[in-house]
């Protein structure tokens, strides 16, 4: 078992994230980067817009990802051991192009009930201050849920442009990541990310969210695959396991999937954005 040190649990509890855990080798880290540019190649649009979501369930170079036991011994230690995987998704930032993530918590529009679960960003690429990474308000998880204003900004990664202002840069940290090293971040936590100024893509897989069996979703559907442990619950349908790259069978799942979703990311909003 790898489960996070007390030292670990502390530093989450307290800042709202903890960084880096090293999770993956190099090797397997630039497979998920083949995998994804080989999807990029051969399905041309498929990983636009909406499409970045669930690539687990066509793919199974990410499924295994998300059940990887160094990733779950970290994550159970946060949410405990009945552990469910309800969605994914790429967050990528080409080289020199606009994207960024304006600051926000996941938990205001995601749904999920309590708030017993996790994101795992994993980097697929390293990430750092020089490409856009990801950067934490620490301690702002104690708080509650802030007020978001909705910019459906062309550039933002963010589905509405979902945006808390004020946010002191200075005091927010930088979540450093090597290739292969995942971060795990609270639903509350406020946090961001800015322009990739590198000449690479950086790439993050994120299992956003690993959740316990006990979390419900209360604005809509989604699909979910047992990571770890029993589910006493039973909130949620089962996506299948993908069988190889792109089957039929699990498109049509996954389309079906990315539906449901985007029906959950836009309640109760006006205006839809372009993820
Ligand atoms: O990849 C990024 O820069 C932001 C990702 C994010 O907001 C998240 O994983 O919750």
């Amino acid at each position: 078992m790898t489960n996070l040190s007390d030292q670990q649990i502390n530093f989450y509890n307290e800042k709202g994230y903890v960084a880096p855990i090293d999770v993956l080798s190099i090797q397997e880290a630039n497979e998920i980067r083949e995998e994804i540019e080989i999807i990029e190649k051969k399905w041309p649009n498929a990983l636009e817009g909406l499409g970045r979501n669930y690539v687990h369930m066509i793919s199974p170079v990410l499924n295994n990802v998300c059940l990887n036991n160094k990733i779950l011994d970290a994550v159970e230690s946060i949410i405990g051991k009945n552990i469910l995987i309800c969605g994914t998704t790429l967050f990528i930032k080409n080289a020199n192009e606009k994207g960024f993530v304006s600051f926000h918590q996941d938990a205001k529009y995601i749904g999920l009930e309590p708030h017993n679960w996790v994101t795992a960003w994993i980097a697929v690429t390293n990430s750092n201050e020089e490409n856009g990474c990801m950067r934490m308000w620490p301690g702002s998880h104690k708080e509650d849920l802030k007020n978001h204003e909705q910019k459906f900004d062309e550039d933002n990664l963010l589905t509405r442009g979902q945006t808390i202002e004020n946010v002191p840069i200075e005091e927010t940290d930088p979540v450093i990541l090597k290739a292969g090293q995942m971060s795990l971040h609270h639903p509350t936590v406020v946090h961001g990310s800015g322009l990739n100024r590198s000449n690479d893509r950086r790439i993050g897989f994120v299992v956003q969210s690993y959740i316990g069996s006990n979390v419900d979703q209360v604005l809509g559907k989604i699909y979910v695959q047992k990571a770890r442990g029993e589910d006493n619950h039973k909130f949620h349908e089962y996506s299948n396991v993908p069988k190889s790259l792109m089957a039929k069978d699990d498109i049509k799942s996954w389309n079906k999937a990315k539906d449901e979703l985007s029906k959950i990311f836009y309640s109760g909003a006006t205006k839809k954005g372009k993820y």
